[in-house]
Order: structure tokens, then C-alpha cells, then sequence
């Protein structure tokens, strides 16, 4: 598969050197939010990740080849262009051997992730067990990405139009361990906290890097999240995000929205009716993880 990537001379200098390098999924900029917020916060958290001594990579595919870092033109590519598929694992095949566009989920951006030999990865938040995936089964890709795949996802925990309950059963069931980061109980994306616990927290880049370090050296193969909550100044009401995700939910089912488009659906409704609230939250989020992320990265032994 490796004949199939192709790097920037900066992301190609960090790798070939050893120095700390950090994944970013293009997903979020082409389906989780508008232009031109997409592609600012895009650059913004490569910059945030320079800041903490490592070097970003964000990854996308085009013309066949998944792409390890992008220059600005392609950015604008992925926050712009109308035709860009999202690619979780199942895509790759049809999206590199017909040469579209694709933007990476966090499964895609995991496995891209570990061919090019990047052990850390900031998002927004994972995919999960969708409420009611008991019956629809819409559970994602993502789950099982990082029940296999080496890299430690750094994340605002999973979107409460998800069932956390559920969603954590799972990564349990897969070893996949779930770190709170200075955190005792998981996050839920624009809120701080959810009624679960974490399974372990830590509290520094340092202690998180040992961590995974020691997963893998142990040979457990699969990923980690390092569950990062939202800064407290940017953080939702609960009451307010969980009225406004019910409406959104019920909206997607009257509309029979379902498989891949329900949570780019989603996403797009709970920002029209927080009157983009949210997505000052969402992006404020992502900064959040792209900062710790870096110094994940910079604190692992290379
Ligand atoms: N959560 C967000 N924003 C996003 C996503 C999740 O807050 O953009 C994206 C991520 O790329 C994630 C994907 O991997 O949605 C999950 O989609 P699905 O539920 O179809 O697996
Ligand atoms: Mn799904």
C-alpha cells in the first residue's frame, strides 16, 4: 500500500529525521464544517502543533494517491469542493483506483496514519455506536479502526448524538484503552463531561506518551483514546446541546437520512439551531486537541 502515499518535503524531513509528527483527518474540513471556518481551523491547528515542536501532517487522497500533508492549494481543495467522498476504510479501494477526492474519517486517517509510520493523531471527536444502533446498527468504522490500528487518537471524547454508553462497551469488548486526559469521566464533545468514567486518567504529555509506548512495545496492537475535553470557557450547556441534538436526531429519521450522511447531517442541524455556537465550540475543541496532541507527539520516544 505504501505505493500509494506521498508526502510533503516538510512532513518527509520530520519522518525520515524522527522528529514528532501529528495526523489530521480532512473529513472534518470537508464535511464537519463550513467555509471558510474549515480550512482557517485547518491551518490554525498545524500551526498549534508547530508550536509544540512537532510537524503536521493532514491527510487526504487525490489522483490516486493518499496524501501525507497538504499544501495550501490542495486544503482549499477539501474545504471547497462539492464532490469530495468521505473515505472510511471500505472507500480506499474505489476512491484511489477511480482518482476522486476523498476526505479522511478518523478510520481512514488512522490507517493512512500507520503506513506512513505517524503514531499520533488530533481530531475532533470519534465516530461511535449511533443511539438506537441496537436496531440500525450504525456503528463506525472508527470503533474497530482502533481496536487494530497503531495510533493513539487524541479527542473531545464522542458527540452525545451518540450513545457513549454503548460506544465505550465496545472499545472495552476491542482492548482498546480510553485515557481522560487531566479528566476522571468522558467528555462529550461540546460538553466537559458525560456520566461515564474513563478508564484511566493521566496528566501529563510525558506519562501519556509512556503509556502508549508500553501498549505497544507489550506488542497489543490497536489504538488508544485520549479523551481531551473541551477548554471550560468554550464548553456547552448540557440541557441546551442535548434539546437541540433530539431535534436534529429526530429530524435525520424523518427525513431517512442514514449510513455515512447521518452525522455530517447531524452536525450541520445542531449548528443551525445553536445559531453556530457549536461550532465556535467545535472548533475551540479541536485546537484544544491538536495542542496536546503535539505534545504527546514531542514526548514520545522516537
Ligand atoms: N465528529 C465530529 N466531526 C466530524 C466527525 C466526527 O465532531 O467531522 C467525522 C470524523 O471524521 C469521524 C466520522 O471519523 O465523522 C464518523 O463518521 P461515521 O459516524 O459515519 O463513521
Ligand atoms: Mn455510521
Amino acid at each position: 500500500m505504501k505505493e500509494f502515499l506521498t508526502y510533503t518535503d516538510e512532513v518527509k524531513h520530520a519522518l525520515d529525521n524522527n522528529l514528532p509528527v501529528v495526523a489530521l483527518e480532512t473529513t472534518i474540513v470537508s464535511h464537519g464544517m463550513p467555509y471558510p471556518q474549515n480550512v482557517e481551523t485547518a491551518k490554525r491547528c498545524e500551526q498549534i502543533i508547530r508550536d509544540q515542536g512537532a510537524v503536521p501532517a493532514t491527510i487526504g487522497i487525490m489522483n490516486g494517491k493518499i496524501k501525507i500533508g497538504l499544501n495550501d492549494e490542495e486544503l482549499e481543495v477539501f474545504a471547497t469542493n462539492q464532490d469530495v467522498q468521505k473515505v472510511s476504510r471500505r472507500d480506499f479501494p474505489y476512491i484511489l483506483s477511480t482518482g476522486k477526492i476523498g476526505a479522511t474519517t478518523v478510520a481512514a486517517t488512522m490507517i493512512a496514519a500507520e503506513l506512513a509510520g505517524i503514531k499520533v493523531f488530533a481530531t475532533g471527536g470519534i465516530g461511535g455506536v449511533h443511539r438506537d444502533g441496537e436496531v440500525s446498527w450504525d456503528v463506525s468504522a472508527d470503533l474497530m479502526e482502533l481496536s487494530q490500528t497503531n495510533v493513539a487518537v487524541v479527542c473531545a471524547g464522542a458527540k452525545s448524538i451518540l450513545d457513549i454508553g454503548r460506544t465505550l462497551e465496545y472499545l472495552e469488548t476491542h482492548g482498546v484503552p480510553v485515557v481522560g486526559y487531566q479528566c476522571q469521566t468522558f467528555p462529550s464533545f461540546y460538553t466537559r463531561e458525560s456520566e461515564y468514567e474513563v478508564d484511566f486518567r493521566l496528566e501529563t504529555p510525558n506519562e501519556t506518551a509512556n503509556m502508549i509506548d508500553t501498549k505497544w512495545k507489550l506488542g497489543l496492537d490497536g489504538g488508544l483514546v485520549i479523551a481531551n475535553p473541551v477548554p471550560e470557557e468554550a464548553a456547552m450547556n448540557y440541557e441546551t446541546i442535548e434539546a437541540v441534538i433530539q431535534q436534529a436526531l429526530s429530524e435525520a429519521k424523518e427525513q431517512h437520512i442514514s449510513g455515512k450522511a447521518v452525522t455530517p447531517f447531524v452536525l450541520d442541524r445542531v449548528k443551525s439551531l445553536t445559531d453556530g455556537k457549536s461550532l465556535e465550540t467545535n472548533i475551540q475543541l479541536v485546537y484544544h486537541n491538536a495542542e496536546v496532541a503535539g505534545k504527546i507527539a514531542a514526548s514520545l520516544k522516537h
